[in-house]
């Protein structure tokens, strides 16, 4: 017997491919509802080979829901996700609005995937995307030569931002193709033929909050210890998010033993060839699961230095493939009960 799963902002981006991957892994699940904002009810949406008419999420009764995937933004999540988990059900959600709550365990599971067994409020927070792919990368690397500093540069695709930022990304393409006049809406500047150095709102201290989360978050997951700066950029790529990642260990370490250590990791494929192409982009990592790390070499500049290219998908393990695998991590844990199965 298996579990009941609501997917909740199922219409959106994230939503459409936690509903994919799903049925692409054969999660346990007896039944699946994909729910939205009224104004979204009655969309259809695929899961695996079945249509499934969305419903809408302020009169839907969770009260026999084990899991909640929620993909809906920080507000919805705020107001819903202790609703929804105050009647019993599992939520994993993909805001930002219960990252940083030290009752909330923030999960990347081949990082820390035991701390699920911290829950105490039935929320677990899914990571920013550009921190999912990074930690990942590190994790292995942490393990063998103890990171002291990251400096990480983002390249992120416009999909991070949304159906809307996609839609901005095509329609200013097609305008500027047939000289026509470029709108901008979604983003602050063009995003077509060009690239903006700004994600989520500014900070006091001049850094924007995208990089705020990649430093707390990457504390939160990995190590607090570790000194993370970021530079967050918007590229004109659909899907797939890049980082140039340069890092300072404690230990020594070669590019052939973090190549070593990296082929072996959990979630990472390596493809390094020092030759034109032996390198992934992320139009060869959309659609795909793992992070991808290319262009490993040593940097000399520091004591213990390397740097690296990371790329992965981040609408799957920047965000829905991260939350399916957190609840796989629950269920094989034992955290994951079955309602139906109690009854
Ligand atoms: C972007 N990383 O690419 C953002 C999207 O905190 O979950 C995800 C924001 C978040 O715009």
């Amino acid at each position: 017997m298996g579990y009941k799963v609501a997917v909740v902002g199922a219409t959106g981006n994230v939503g459409r491919e936690m509903l994919n991957i799903l049925a692409e892994r054969a999660f346990p699940a007896d039944e699946v509802v994909a729910l939205a904002s009224r104004r979204s009810q009655g969309t259809e949406v695929s899961y695996g080979d079945r249509i499934l008419k969305t419903k809408a999420l302020d009169t839907f009764d969770f009260s026999d829901v084990d899991l909640c995937l929620m993909s809906a933004g920080g507000e919805v999540s705020k107001e819903w996700s202790p609703r929804i988990a105050a009647q019993g059900a599992v939520v994993i959600d993909n805001s930002s609005a219960w990252r940083y709550d030290p009752e909330v365990p923030l999960v990347v599971p081949e990082v820390n995937a035991g701390a699920v067994r911290e829950m105490k409020k039935n929320i677990v927070a899914n990571p920013n995307c550009s921190t999912a792919q990074l930690v990942v990368a590190l994790k292995p690397l942490h393990d063998r030569a103890t990171i002291r500093r990251v400096v990480v540069a983002t390249y992120q695709s416009v999909s991070g931002a949304g159906k809307e930022g996609m839609d901005e990304l095509d329609r200013q393409t097609k305008a500027l193709y047939s000289l026509q006049e470029v709108q901008e809406k979604k983003f602050p500047k063009r995003i077509a033929f060009n690239l903006i150095p700004h994600i989520d709102v500014f900070m006091e201290d001049g850094f924007t909050k995208e990089e705020w989360k990649m430093t707390a978050e990457t504390k939160k997951i990995l190590d607090p210890k570790i000194k993370l700066t970021a530079t967050c950029v918007r590229v004109p790529v659909f899907i797939g998010h890049s980082e140039a990642v340069n890092v300072e260990f404690e230990k020594p370490i070669t590019a052939d033993e973090a190549r070593e250590v990296l082929r072996s990791a959990p979630g990472v494929v390596v493809i390094d060839r020092r030759e034109p192409g032996g390198y992934i982009t992320p139009h060869e990592a959309a659609g795909e699961d793992a992070t991808y790390v290319s262009r490993i070499r040593e940097d000399i500049t520091v004591e213990n230095g390397l740097a690296f290219w990371c790329v992965s998908d981040n609408l799957r393990k920047g965000a829905a493939l991260n939350a399916v695998q957190i609840a796989e991590a629950m269920a094989n844990r034992g955290l994951l009960p079955s309602k139906k199965k109690a009854a």
